[in-house]
């Protein structure tokens, strides 16, 4: 046990110098091919977490009605993860930057004006509407500021920034008008969606009901406050005709003759000026709330994002550790079944070290749990013989049979110990940060469904055999060596 464990760590250290994805540059500095395949097979592992690390982690904002202590909720919690970066990682860039944005969105919340945006596709007249919204302004309580946006949905070179602009000026708006001039297109009717997913207020304004017979204009309004039905309420959804255009109007005159005349409509916006009006005078206030709450989990994501990186970077070596040490056990020792090889990759002490990590204090039998319900989704998702079959077959046409026993255990024992660690880390992550509590209880489910999810976004299985070849082509001799 002891000379069969001696060496592998000694791989192990060079593997944590050297990081997961220097394989080409220290495979000749290696000593034995078992373990240098099994480094191979970790970085196929490795790669995936590395195109991982840089996007945000999501802090999802489905759609709730805000009042104050949803807000302050929130506010606590970000503050919470802002002083945890502070005590894990004092030097951190971030902090600053995030306490700053913090402050920023605290002063904005007690703000007195109300931002309303005005939005939509192409030509639907959001010019003309910020017009007349400035030149004839709704009463209201709270100052009001105007926000057009560039259109949306437009095609060309520009359109993208056109509507990341929209975005943000949509995202930092406590009201959204969104003018369209029919039927809801798919692509209107999924943006609403979305706007109503981020918890914002949207009335939807038919406008150039002019262009209508007025038996029409009803008929069109219902259909879209019915489209509408479940995100936006049917007072919200308003027609309006912000630009008539002249329409030909024939006169019969008393001799018979008949005159024609170019005649404009009145400008109508006087539907939405009610609504507006008893929006700002019911829910003044809970607009800015929603607004301060979306600002604040853009703060709580970057936070997050910045303390789980922190974690990270610690827990990966930490992963790595323990692979090299089960890897080199299953070398040394190959199990009797290979079923076995899942429960030796996910040990209670590393769900319990990652843990500890992530400040979630797990007792060994919960931590044990943890690892046998992974162990068993790897066993249900056919990982482990996916792994190995794989991994024998590719050393089989090398030709090292002789060795296949150890080396393919090694090499899967890693690699499954790897999935597990990711798995773990990912789920832990992925909690909500609180006080240190004493013991946190599993959902076994998300664990499992976190651990398929990292084993299909992991499952490069033709990397792993580039990987596994290059590895045996330059060390075969040092391979018979360690076999022999
Ligand atoms: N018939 C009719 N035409 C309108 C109405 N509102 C706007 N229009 C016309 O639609 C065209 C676009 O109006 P804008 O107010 O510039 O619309 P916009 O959404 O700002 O347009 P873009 O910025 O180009 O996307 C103009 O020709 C307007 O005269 C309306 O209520 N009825
Ligand atoms: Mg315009």
């Amino acid at each position: 046990m002891n000379t069969g464990l001696q060496r592998p760590l000694l791989i192990g250290g060079i593997g944590l110098t050297v990081g997961l994805w220097g394989l080409d540059s220290v495979s000749h500095s290696l000593a034995g091919v078992g373990d240098l395949v099994t480094l191979g097979a970790i970085a196929a592992g490795g790669y995936w977490w590395y195109s991982r690390r840089n996007s945000q982690t999501q802090v999802p904002v489905g759609k709730i009605e805000v009042d104050r202590s949803t807000l302050d909720k929130a506010l606590s919690q970000v503050e919470l993860v802002i002083s945890q970066l502070t005590i894990e990682s004092p030097n951190s860039p971030q902090i600053d930057k995030l306490r700053q944005e913090l402050a920023q969105v605290q002063t904005n919340s007690t703000r007195l004006d109300r931002q309303i945006v005005i939005t939509g596709g192409q030509r639907v007249g959001k010019n003309s509407l910020l017009k007349l919204l400035t030149t004839t302004p709704v009463p209201s309580a709270a100052p009001l500021k105007y926000i057009k946006t560039p259109a949306l949905f437009a095609s060309g070179a520009e359109s993208d920034a056109a509507e990341l602009t929209a975005k943000q000026l949509t995202s930092n708006a406590d009201l959204v008008l969104f003018l369209t001039n029919g039927d809801l297109t798919a692509t209107e009717y999924k943006y609403i969606g979305e706007l109503h997913q981020a918890n914002q207020r949207v009335v939807l304004l038919l406008n150039q009901v002019d262009r209508y017979l007025p038996d029409e204009r009803n008929l069109i309004l219902q259909k879209l406050q019915s489209t509408v039905a479940g995100t936006i309420a049917a007072a919200d959804v308003v027609s309006t005709s912000t630009a008539p255009a002249p329409i030909k109007v024939r006169k019969i005159q008393a001799d018979g003759s008949s005159l024609e005349t170019l005649e404009t409509l009145p400008v109508d916006i006087a539907n939405l000026n009610q609504q507006l009006t008893n929006i700002l005078a019911i829910d003044g206030e809970k607009l800015l709330w929603a607004t301060t709450y979306r600002q604040v989990a853009d703060v709580q994501t970057t936070a997050k994002t910045a303390l789980n990186n922190v974690r990270l970077d610690r827990a990966l070596p930490l992963i790595e550790q323990n692979q090299w040490i089960v890897a080199a056990a299953a070398f040394a020792n190959p199990l009797p079944a290979l079923d076995l090889l899942a429960t030796a990759a996910v040990n209670a002490q590393m769900v319990i070290d990652l843990g500890a990590i992530y400040q979630q204090k797990f007792s060994f039998e919960q931590a044990q749990a943890a690892a046998s319900a992974m162990g068993n989704v790897m066993l249900k998702l056919g990982l482990v013989e996916l792994c190995t079959q794989t991994v024998a077959g590719v050393l089989k046409t090398n030709a090292v049979t002789f060795v296949a026993g150890g080396l393919v255990q090694g090499l899967s024992a890693a690699y499954l110990t790897r999935i597990a660690g990711l798995t773990l880390v990912e789920y832990l992550a992925a909690q909500d940060l609180v006080a240190p509590e004493p013991t946190r209880a599993w959902n076994l489910d998300l664990l499992g469904n976190t651990l398929q999810q990292v084993f299909q976004a992991n499952q490069r299985v033709a990397y792993l055999q580039t990987v596994v070849k290059q590895g045996i082509d330059k060390l075969m001799p040092d391979a018979r060596v360690a076999a022999g």
